[in-house]
C-alpha cells in the first residue's frame, strides 16, 4: 500500500497519473496547501521542503522498513523502479525518459510554475515579470512541439514518466497565456494523454477530493502560500 500526500495541483496530479496507470493500490491522506497543512510536523518528517506530494511506500521491493520519498520527479521514478513500468528498460530508452524527466523538474515545471505566479495571483501585475515567464512559457512549449513532431511521446513510442511530468504543466495553457494551435504536436500529444482512461481517473480525484478544484486561489490561501521564508520552513 502507498500512503500518498496530495493535493490536486499540477506536482500532485504527476503522482495520481502514475498510480492509476498501474493499479498500485494507494490512499490519499489530502495535505491542504491553501490552509497550512504543509507545515504539519507529521508532514515535514516525510517532505522537509513543505510542498507535497509526498508518499511513503509499505511495502518496498528491498521487504524492509517504508520507504518515503517527496520531490514528485524522485516518486515518480521510485515508483516506475518498482513496477517495471513507464520507464524503459535498455539504457537508450532510459537515458531518453530521465533526461525529460529532470527537463520538466529542473525547466517546464518551476518556470511555468512562476508564470501561474506572476500571471494569477501575484498582488500586482508587474509587466515585466509576466511577459518573462509568458515568453519563457512559450519558449518551453516550442520546444516540446520539436521535440514531439516525429514521436508519439516526449522519449518515443512509449508513454513514459516523463510525459507524465510534463502533462499537468500543460493543461492549463490557456491560463499560462499560450495558444496550442501554434504547436500543433503538443496539441495532439495533450490530446492523447487527455484520452486515457487512467487520466480521466486522476483527474476526477482531483474534483473528488477538492470541490473547489478549478475555482481562483482564496485571498486567506494566497497569504498562507505566498511570503514564506526560512522562519516557515524551521518552525
Ligand atoms: N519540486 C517539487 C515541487 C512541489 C510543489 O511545489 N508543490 C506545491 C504544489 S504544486 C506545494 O506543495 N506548495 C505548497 C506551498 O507553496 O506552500 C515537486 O516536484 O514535488
Amino acid at each position: 500500500m502507498i500512503d500518498l500526500h496530495y493535493w490536486p495541483t499540477p506536482n500532485g496530479h504527476k503522482v495520481t497519473l502514475f498510480l492509476e496507470e498501474t493499479g498500485l493500490p494507494y490512499r490519499i491522506h489530502l495535505v491542504d496547501i491553501g490552509k497550512g497543512a504543509q507545515f504539519e510536523p507529521a508532514f515535514l518528517k516525510i517532505a522537509p521542503n513543505n510542498r507535497m506530494p509526498a508518499i511513503v511506500d509499505h511495502a518496498p521491493a528491498d521487504g524492509g522498513a517504508p520507504v518515503s520519498l517527496f520531490e514528485s520527479g524522485a516518486i515518480l521514478l521510485y515508483l516506475a523502479e518498482k513496477t517495471g513500468r513507464f520507464l524503459p528498460g535498455d539504457l537508450r530508452g532510459r537515458t531518453e525518459t530521465l533526461q525529460w524527466l529532470f527537463w520538466q523538474m529542473g525547466g517546464l515545471g518551476p518556470m511555468l510554475g512562476q508564470n501561474h505566479h506572476f500571471s494569477q495571483y501575484a498582488p500586482e501585475k508587474i509587466p515585466y515579470a509576466v511577459d518573462r515567464y509568458v515568453k519563457e512559457t512559450n519558449r518551453l512549449y516550442g520546444v516540446l512541439d520539436r521535440r514531439l513532431a516525429d514521436r508519439e511521446f516526449v522519449a518515443g513510442a512509449d508513454y513514459t514518466i516523463a510525459d507524465m511530468a510534463a502533462y499537468p504543466w500543460i493543461v492549463p495553457w490557456e491560463k499560462q497565456g499560450q495558444n496550442l494551435d501554434d504547436h500543433p504536436h503538443l496539441k495532439r500529444w495533450l490530446e492523447a494523454i487527455a484520452e486515457r482512461p487512467a487520466t480521466q481517473a486522476a483527474y476526477a480525484k482531483a474534483v473528488e477530493v477538492n470541490p473547489s478544484y478549478g475555482q481562483p486561489m482564496s485571498e486567506d490561501a494566497k497569504k498562507v502560500m505566498f511570503g514564506q521564508n526560512a522562519a516557515n520552513a524551521k518552525r
